[in-house]
């Protein structure tokens, strides 16, 4: 404050001098004022510079026609507060029908003339109890939105089951807004067709995000209890917007420190501020915490003791967080400690915690990426070798958490045969949304395709029809129990994923946790609308280009069903050469099996026969190198340079033609966001304009780094037409990156 005083007299001291010497007469106090003036005007438009921390709830202005006839549809609002979900929702209604009609909007009990929009559940408004509407079928969080009349005054209505449904409908009434949709005649009903919705945050309690490339963990683990940090609320109203009700706040890879006294009470404040978005918290645990933090020498799960010490940890954690959601565990792969460690199952080690949260109502997210080092099976094959016999022994309160494709979080996979394969077992989605293999920050790949291709697949368990996203809501194999995590990509970052792209992969994300059919596409258009512009000309290029980024990553990154090609442990560029320690199938040589004759996995029935864990249909399809999708060819067979795909294109060919396509790819984009300068903010086109630079670079250096490299094997000539790489293979392997975010 003193330093702003001094400046400000100094500045208005200097004012009033040039006033004089330019020969007019200006008071130092008037000159005061001036500066004040200017100084306001600044910080005013610094805080409304677009630093991309508005996220999709930007909540500016409606362009002056559409907010004309929309504020007619939004004249009052009536909508109770008694809870403190009713509280959040009243205000996020306001706050959003405030920015974008550009006027405040009177919170009243009865309408008494047209255009209210009336909010709650029959139990919360008694309006809404006498319209008697259809809101029991729409079970827990679902909504309805519907244009009707209350004594003859035209209404806008939100109603739900519940005060969380009532804050869901609320959240999608201003996505019409905000995506300047008609608001006549509307019948909108909604229900989410899964019911754990979660965000998994791979955070530490030092801060560091492992694979987090957007700053570090926004929990200030030190402040907590005692300070909350506002933007917990925004993290819970950027949730809630999208219908995400969990949070896993811990690394899977966890510190058993997290069980204690001490961060249970940080865990709880937590809980308090997501709460009334209807956001549960769950936790990492580390399967050894009664060893390291509860003094036992065991953590065999059937020891009587050790269970006996996690249901007094389940007891001591609800009677803090009486919502608590569960544990999230990763045990026995990658170093981590588990039930193997004494000889005991999965099941065992699941159960037993199942058993301490079953009486609170808690569930077990057990995850499935397993994998040995001991075990010399093709890696692809572990998790479902490992799980399938345990279908069926797991207690009622498990899901089996399991990630999309059998190797890990690759720019393209098939689906993890688990998928359809463990009928008896609730089996939940995991998606990776921090792009650990897709680019880090910079990369524009929105994964929405991805998730799309995943949940879209038919597994042909059941006969066709069958497909991933049927597994996981349940129809397949009749599960109530059901859910989907998404690891995230949230950091203390301004715009909060590193790129305001990225911001587009956790939208996307949430909005098909809600509805695992739902159009990437119709969902890029919405997060477009919502984030830059309504304008279609810069809509529709916007969504094509987003659309294309992740095929383009595929393809300069590992095209044609390669897989597992970035640099060792970091994953940050190409290192198709690398085959040092410390195991082999963490090295990018083990995926590809290159050599002077051919490349590719054979998980044939001649190789590792990974194809016979799909069903039978699927299983030949993947077996018969002539039917299995370009996309899957080299994760699933070996095959000589010289192999002729359908296009009559060269193995190596067709290689190198994809490579150079995702870089051109690249250039494209590029283009097109070039043609929009001037379509939005400054700031936000200006970060991304730099940011395509950093990937045009980037998949240019993994198209060169990877042909430099096969081509040292092969010893082919490139096809007519293509460019050399750029640099020498020496070049590409002595690059060595020991500081990238995210890994160590
Ligand atoms: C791998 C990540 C590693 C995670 C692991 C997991 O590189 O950091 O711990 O997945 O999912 O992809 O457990």
């Amino acid at each position: 404050m003193l330093a702003l005083t001094v400046l400000l007299t100094s500045a208005a001291k200097r004012v009033a001098a040039f006033a004089d010497a330019t020969g007019r007469r200006l008071p130092t106090r008037g000159a005061t004022r001036l500066c004040l003036c200017l100084l306001c005007g600044l910080f005013a438009a610094a805080a409304h510079a677009e630093d991309g921390y508005e996220l999709w709830l930007r909540y500016h202005p409606l362009p002056a026609a559409q907010a004309e006839a929309a504020r007619l549809h939004a004249t009052v609002l009536v909508a109770p507060s008694s809870t403190p979900t009713q509280q959040v929702t009243r205000q996020e209604l306001q706050r959003g029908l405030d920015g974008l009609l550009g006027r405040a909007t009177p919170s009243v009990d009865a309408p008494s003339a047209d255009g209210a929009v009336v909010v709650g559940t029959p139990s919360s408004s008694p309006l809404v109890a006498r319209l008697k509407l259809d809101t029991a079928r729409l079970g827990k969080d679902g909504y309805l939105i519907r244009s009707t009349s209350i004594d003859g005054h035209a209404v806008t209505v939100v109603a739900a089951n519940d005060d969380v449904g009532a804050l869901y409908g609320s959240f999608h009434l201003l996505r019409l807004l905000q995506t300047e949709q008609p608001l006549e005649h509307l019948d909108i009903r909604e229900a989410p067709k899964l019911e754990l919705r979660v965000l998994d945050h791979w955070d530490n309690l030092n801060g560091h995000v492992e694979r987090g490339y957007a700053g570090n963990s926004i929990w200030d683990w030190q402040k907590l209890p005692d300070w909350l940090d506002p933007r917990y609320t925004d993290y819970a109203r950027a949730n809630a917007s999208i219908g995400i009700n969990g949070a896993v706040l811990n690394n899977v890879n966890a510190q058993a420190a997290i069980l204690t006294p001490l961060y249970l009470e940080k865990v709880k404040a937590l809980a308090g501020v997501l709460r009334p978005y209807g956001i549960r918290v769950y936790l990492s645990v580390k399967f050894s915490a009664p060893i390291e933090i509860g003094g036992l020498k065991t953590a065999d799960p059937l020891d009587p003791q050790v269970q006996r010490w996690w249901h007094n940890k389940a007891d001591e954690i609800y009677r803090l967080i009486p919502d608590f959601g569960g544990f999230l565990v990763k045990a026995n792969s990658e170093g981590q400690p588990g039930p193997q460690d004494y000889h005991r199952t999965h099941a065992d080690g699941a159960n037993m915690l199942a058993d301490a949260l079953a009486p609170h109502g808690g569930v077990v997210m057990w995850r499935a990426f397993v994998y040995s080092q001991e075990n010399n099976d093709d890696r692809a094959k572990q998790a479902y070798t490992e799980f399938k016999p345990l279908d069926g022994k797991f207690r009622a309160n498990v899901l089996l958490q399991v990630k999309n494709g059998p190797i890990d979080f690759q720019p393209r996979e098939p689906f993890n045969p688990l998928f359809g394969a463990m009928p008896k077992t609730p089996l939940m989605m995991e998606f990776q949304i921090t792009k650990e293999y897709l680019g880090f920050a910079t990369h524009l790949a929105y994964l929405g395709p991805l998730f799309e291709e995943t949940l879209s697949t038919d597994t042909l368990a059941k006969g066709k029809g069958s497909t991933v996203a049927k597994v996981i809501d349940g129809q397949l194999d009749h599960h109530a129990l059901t859910g989907i995590a998404g690891v995230a990509n949230i950091g203390t970052d301004r715009d909060w994923t590193g790129s305001d792209f990225n911001q587009a992969n956790w939208y996307a994300y949430g909005r098909l946790a809600w509805n695992p059919t739902a159009s990437s596409r119709d969902i890029a258009n919405d997060w477009v609308r919502m984030t830059f512009s309504n304008d279609e000309a810069f809509v529709r290029p916007v969504v094509d280009m987003m659309m294309r980024s992740r095929e383009a990553v595929v393809d300069y990154m590992t095209p044609l069903g390669l897989h597992h090609q970035m640099g060792h442990g970091h994953h940050y560029g190409p290192a198709p050469w690398d085959a040092s320690g410390p195991r082999a199938d963490w090295t990018p040589v083990y995926y590809h099996r290159a050599d002077h004759d051919g490349i590719g996995f054979d998980r044939s029935s001649t190789g590792s026969n990974a194809v016979a864990q799909y069903a039978p249909i699927v299983a030949a399809q993947f077996d018969d190198v002539s039917r299995t999708p370009e996309a899957y060819l080299l994760w699933f067979h070996h095959l000589p340079w010289s192999y002729r795909l359908h296009s009559g294109q060269t193995l190596w060919e067709s290689l190198v033609a994809h490579y150079t396509h995702g870089v051109d790819e690249v250039a494209s984009m590029r283009a097109t966001w070039s043609r929009l300068d001037g379509m939005i903010d400054d700031a936000r086109y200006r970060k991304e304009a730099a940011f395509l630079g950093i990937q045009q670079k980037e998949a240019q250096w993994w198209r060169d780094a990877s042909i430099a490299y096969f081509q040292s094997l092969n010893g082919l000539p490139l096809p007519a037409g293509y460019q050399p790489p750029a640099h020498p293979l020496s070049y590409y392997e002595s690059l060595t990156f020991p500081y990238v975010p995210g890994y160590q």
